[in-house]
């Protein structure tokens, strides 16, 4: 009984760590777990989402810079077959967006987009984070994956 209790307590709070950290996948396949106090301390930018006509900004992590920290292409490598590197955004629900990386990078497309872990100087609540994409210019906020729990690059076959 004791047991099943203490079982019971450590998938409790195993099951809430995970879903205070991301789950990624580099550009080789290999996968590595962000903890939401790391991706705090990596620098942040605000963003301004279109809600049905109302403007929320969120702050967040680049997702350009999650992507160079996985091993995806920039600069001058971005061009030829890395064209079809994407990233992909997976959420709690299985909702999923891919973002081309050509099209976050500010070199090439220069649109802003973030994984945001705030907005107004608070923590994203439980309907919404802990992490949630924000793409810079979005006319409807569709691509703005709530509750998101992994970034993957890939490439398009
Ligand atoms: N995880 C997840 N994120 C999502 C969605 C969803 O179904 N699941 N719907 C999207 C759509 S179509 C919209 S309009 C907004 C809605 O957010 P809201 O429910 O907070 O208004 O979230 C977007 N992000
Ligand atoms: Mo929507």
């Amino acid at each position: 009984m004791r047991a099943v209790a203490v079982g019971l307590a450590l998938s409790l709070l195993a099951g809430f760590a995970s879903a205070q950290s991301l789950q990624l996948t580099a550009a080789d396949g290999s996968q590595r777990t962000l903890s939401a106090a790391a991706l705090a301390q990596m620098p942040h930018e605000d963003v301004t989402l279109n809600d049905h006509g109302k403007a929320v900004t969120f702050r967040g992590v680049p997702v350009r810079a999650l992507a160079t920290s996985l091993g995806a292409p920039e600069g001058e490598a971005l061009k030829g077959p890395a064209l079809a590197t994407v990233i992909l955004v997976t959420a709690s629900d299985g909702y999923r967006v891919v973002l081309g990386l050509a099209e976050i990078d500010p070199g090439t497309g220069a649109r802003r987009a973030i994984l945001a872990d705030s907005v107004s100087g608070a923590p994203l609540d439980a309907h919404q984070g802990p992490f949630r994409l924000v793409v810079d210019g979005d006319k409807r906020p569709a691509r703005s994956a709530r509750n998101v729990v992994s970034v993957a690059i890939k490439t398009v076959n």
